[in-house]
């Protein structure tokens, strides 16, 4: 299946906590690709990426960087497809540098910026998957679906904390 959603990260180093967008996506059965470039060190293969993605078939980039994270809004610049950007924590400014960084587009370049670092990486895929399910009905199905479990499993350990530190009768 061709790609739909192509995952961007900056680093290597950045593979661990993007393997987060990459679950869901399997999860919700949307295809993606992956790649490693960044704003600075390879800023033509940034660019050309983004160039080339809504003719190859990408209907939203996901781009995700640490420290003085410039790869969202690089990748905004050269493409009108949405652009979902996720902060990394990658220094000792524990992702607030990359949360600026990714966030305060200046306006006409939008970036859709997620939390920082895990819990952004899997609201990027769940976004992802909900911009592409306005036009197709199956990934609707399979997001509502992931709302349902996630719904069932929360109760059940709800349950669980009730029945364990509740008050005794
Ligand atoms: C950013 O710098 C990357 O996205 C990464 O989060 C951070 C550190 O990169 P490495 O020095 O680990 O390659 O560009």
């Amino acid at each position: 299946m061709k790609p739909r959603v192509l995952v961007l990260m900056g680093s290597p180093s950045d593979a661990d906590v993007m393997a987060e967008t990459v679950r869901i996506l399997r999860e919700l059965s949307v295809p993606y690709a992956v790649d490693v470039v960044s704003a600075h060190r390879t800023p033509d293969q940034a660019t050309e990426c983004a160039r080339l993605a809504r003719d190859a078939g990408i209907q939203v980039i996901i781009a995700a960087a640490g420290l003085a994270a410039h790869l969202a809004g690089v990748i905004a610049a050269n493409t009108t497809l949405p652009v979902i950007g996720v902060p990394l924590d990658a220094g000792p400014l524990r992702g607030v540098d990359a949360a600026l960084a990714t966030l305060q587009m200046p306006g006409g370049i939008p970036v859709a910026t997620m939390a920082i670092g895990k819990p952004g990486a899997v609201n990027a895929g769940l976004l992802a998957a909900s911009i592409l399910s306005l036009a197709d009905a199956d990934i609707k199905v399979r997001l509502d679906r992931y709302r349902d479990e996630m719904r069932a499993s929360l109760l059940d350990k709800a349950a669980k904390v009730r029945a364990t530190l509740g008050p005794t009768e």
